[in-house]
């Protein structure tokens, strides 16, 4: 299979679950190798037995840059999806702890910033990439309770702006795309309590988007003409509004 633009090699961080594990799910079957990154050994190696030899676990703490890099050594990487994320708890920031703020914004947004610092490089050597950075209608919206995950994901916004004058000549892409509400266990382990309940009243009484959206939204990016770069993404289902305020009563036709 050929590749748009000549890319072969792919990470996409976040990749044993989720829109990660969709993500790179969808690279391999479009004819990408990936390596995917993340804590988790088990959910790295079940999907490299789903989808087989072209999906390389790379078990590290995203924001371990360095271990990630040493593992990577002379991989050229094409195209890097920086989608590790975690919302951590719903609260207000004075009832988070230190600890808790600090660790949202390092996951959020310092090893996004750390791990495009090590490979756009490489990139910009061989004019051609793409970078893909998760962010959040959370960080374009007020939603109460989220205030250092929402910094994080609004700084990410704003590092992507400036970092395309850097990027201007280079050949390499770079795409923002904030999704609203997905389909995945990120909530599930941000409120606690009841997660069958919680999970019926997000993605069944209100509709929301599957992994596999953002999958094909990423791809839908990537295949463009080398020269046609799209900076920024939101996407939401036909259900919700405002980013994330406005959510309509699902109605199944
Ligand atoms: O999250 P989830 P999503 N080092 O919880 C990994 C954004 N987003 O897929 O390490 C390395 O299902 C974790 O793996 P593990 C969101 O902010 C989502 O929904 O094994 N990896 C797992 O693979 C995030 O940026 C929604 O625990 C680490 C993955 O990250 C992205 O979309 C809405 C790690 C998380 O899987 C993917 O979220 C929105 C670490 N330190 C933005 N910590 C939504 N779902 O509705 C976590 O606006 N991971």
């Amino acid at each position: 299979m050929s590749m748009p633009n000549g890319y072969r090699n792919a990470v996409v961080t976040g990749a044993s679950r989720g829109i990660g594990a969709a993500i790179a799910r969808r690279l391999v079957a479009e004819g990408m190798t990936v390596h995917g990154v993340a804590r988790s050994g088990d959910g790295l190696a079940a999907l490299a037995q789903d989808v087989g030899p072209a999906f390389i676990p790379c078990v590290a703490d995203v924001r371990d840059v360095e271990a990630i890099m040493a593992r990577l050594d002379g991989v050229e990487i094409d195209v890097l999806v920086n989608n590790a994320g975690a919302l951590s708890s719903v609260r207000p920031l004075v009832e988070q702890s230190a600890e808790e703020t600090e660790a949202v914004i390092a996951l959020n947004l310092t090893a996004p910033l750390q791990l495009m610092r090590r490979v756009l490089p490489g990139m910009i050597a061989r004019q051609r990439g793409h970078v893909f950075n998760l962010t959040s209608t959370a960080g374009r919206a007020v939603l109460p309770g989220t205030t250092a995950y929402a910094a994080a994901k609004a700084g990410l916004s704003q590092a992507c702006h400036v970092l395309r004058h850097d990027l201007a000549g280079a050949g390499v892409r770079l795409t923002e795309i904030a999704p609203a509400r997905v389909e995945t266990d990120f909530y599930l382990d941000s409120f606690g309590g009841d997660s069958a309940g919680l999970r019926e009243k997000l993605f069944t009484t209100q509709r929301a988007l599957t992994p596999e959206d953002v999958a094909a939204t990423i791809w839908a990016a990537l295949s463009l003409p080398a020269h046609a770069d799209i900076s920024e993404i939101v996407i939401t289902s036909t259900d919700q509004a405002a980013g994330g305020q406005v959510f309509a009563q699902h109605r199944s036709s």
